[in-house]
């Protein structure tokens, strides 16, 4: 990808959604702050954060890319012990931003092949129930969240 180099620089810049679809604005779904955190153990894994307002409220329904690709929430049960669960569904509520971020929602990218780097951006499209497919691309970058805090753990 010959553009990442210059696009990783101005993360904050690139964060806002590349749509493919013009629903994306009839309902005002907004994504910002879309970044993959890759994986340490050669980077076939990895998780995406981003953050998602839908000032009218609309719900994610679906994920796709060309690897494997899930929706997971990171719940701590009883025990302590943090357990990712699949979600097939996470609710935007009208008014609200839902921040996926480590230890709670994120994208679970599966056997990423070549594995990524930072710099790279992967495509990932999520379908809104309401706003239909928007097709993301998340820089791949070496920070768990604004403030750098955390890792994706398992
Ligand atoms: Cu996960």
């Amino acid at each position: 990808m010959a553009a990442a180099g210059i696009l990783s620089l101005s993360a904050s810049a690139v964060a806002y959604a590349s749509p493919v679809a013009d629903p994306l604005f009839e309902y005002g779904v907004s994504i910002h702050d879309a970044r993959v955190l890759p994986s340490p153990r050669g980077g076939r894994m990895g998780a995406g954060y981003m953050t998602v307002a839908a000032p009218r409220g609309d719900a994610i329904i679906g994920v796709e890319a060309a690897f494997g690709i899930e929706l997971h929430e990171s719940l701590e049960d009883d025990a302590g012990v943090v357990r990712m669960t699949r979600r097939d569904r996470i609710e935007i509520p009208a008014g609200t931003e839902v921040v996926f971020e480590p230890g709670g929602l994120h994208v679970m990218l599966i056997g990423v092949d070549p594995p990524m780097k930072v710099g790279d951006e992967v495509s990932i499209t999520l379908t809104f129930e309401k706003a239909g497919e928007v097709e993301i691309l998340f820089p791949v970058e070496d920070r768990a969240g604004p403030d750098g805090h955390s890792d994706h753990g398992g």
